[in-house]
């Protein structure tokens, strides 16, 4: 038995009204009618998508998931020490694994207290909630069901020194302007003893680069046409999958990524939904994601526009990844 007092609770708050979120038909209709056709990230994890990221993150070419996650192992200890976390606020709850890496390392100091979750999905947000209520009996657990990009301001007040992982890389998806106002919002939640722990890839040798958004087995290229499959399933599109290529460059001037989808011949589609007609030249491209690179210079500038200061940057023995601690400066 929990003696009186310890055992976890668990609260969940929702924040997502209906027709809150920008649809899929929004972001077509403004991306796909542009010169240069461009599809925001986020549509390429549906769940076959999402399936497919699990898949890319275990492939030999795609060196961050294993490295960024040795980097945690090697120093969750030191982190913890270093910030005397006793809460954890997780920005879409996927990544499990790493979370428990540092829930540990704070249950181990004994100083874990409270988890924050904020999902869009109700479901993925009780789940966490009742899996790490089992696992850490004496855990409190305040749930938020929003987005991230738009309802930190809906967090509850810190319970004392806060850790706000943002890991995987997903930061380098934002273009440079929005990457900092986000950075600068995530800035405001830490409180004012609290800490950003913050992972990005690394500038490195372009070859290693795109091999990890090419990879030999194909599936990063499944991964990115399935958007197309996506588009004929929500909005009725008729695009012939088969007919489009998968693109992956570094563009070393802007240090990012970019995945593309490119026509192999002249097409013509219609998106039921949104009554649009759109037209592919031959060999004509459709951006898909930009995925950042970061210099350690690049990512200390970031962090101080955002007004942030690098506290630590913990990287693997290649400097392949690396894991940032800051705080506001
Ligand atoms: C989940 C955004 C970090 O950019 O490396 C993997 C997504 N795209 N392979 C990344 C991704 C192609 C990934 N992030």
């Amino acid at each position: 038995m929990v003696a009186p007092g310890l055992e976890g609770t668990v609260e969940v708050h929702s924040y997502l009204g209906p027709g809150d979120e920008r649809s899929l038909a929004d972001d077509v209709l403004d991306g796909l009618t542009r010169p240069l056709k461009e599809l925001p990230p986020k549509h390429l994890y549906d769940a076959r998508g999402s399936e497919l990221f699990d898949d890319i993150c275990e492939l030999p070419e795609y060196y961050q998931t294993r490295t960024e996650r040795l980097i945690l192992e090697t120093n969750a200890d030191a982190i913890v020490k270093r910030t005397s976390a006793v809460e954890l606020v997780e920005l879409g709850s996927g990544s499990a694994t790493k979370t428990r890496v540092l829930l540990d390392a704070m249950d181990f100091a004994g100083t874990l207290r409270r988890y924050v979750p904020v999902d869009v999905s109700a479901t993925t947000v009780h789940a966490v909630a009742e899996r790490f209520t089992e696992e850490y009996p004496a855990l409190q657990v305040h749930g938020v069901v929003g987005d991230f990009e738009r309802h930190l301001g809906n967090l509850p007040a810190p319970a004392g020194p806060r850790l706000v992982p943002f890991l995987g890389g997903t930061i380098g998806n934002f273009p440079p302007g929005s990457r900092r106002r986000f950075l600068r919002s995530l800035a405001k939640v830490l409180g004012p003893d609290g800490h950003l722990l913050l992972g990005t890839d690394l500038v490195k040798d372009p070859l290693v680069i795109e091999a990890a958004y090419d990879d030999s087995a194909g599936v990063t290229a499944q991964f990115n046409l399935n958007v197309l499959h996506v588009l004929n399933r929500e909005l009725g599109a008729n695009f012939d999958v088969d007919a489009f290529e998968h693109v992956a460059f570094f563009d070393r001037e802007r240090e990012w990524i970019e995945m593309r989808l490119r026509a192999t011949k002249p097409q013509h589609v219609r998106v039921e939904a949104l009554d649009l007609e759109i037209d592919f030249a031959n060999r004509e491209e459709l951006r898909t994601e930009i995925s950042a690179k970061f210099t350690p210079e690049r990512l200390e500038g970031d962090l101080r526009a955002a007004g942030l200061e690098l506290v630590e940057l913990y990287t693997d023995p290649q400097e392949l990844f690396a894991v940032s601690l800051s705080r506001r400066a």
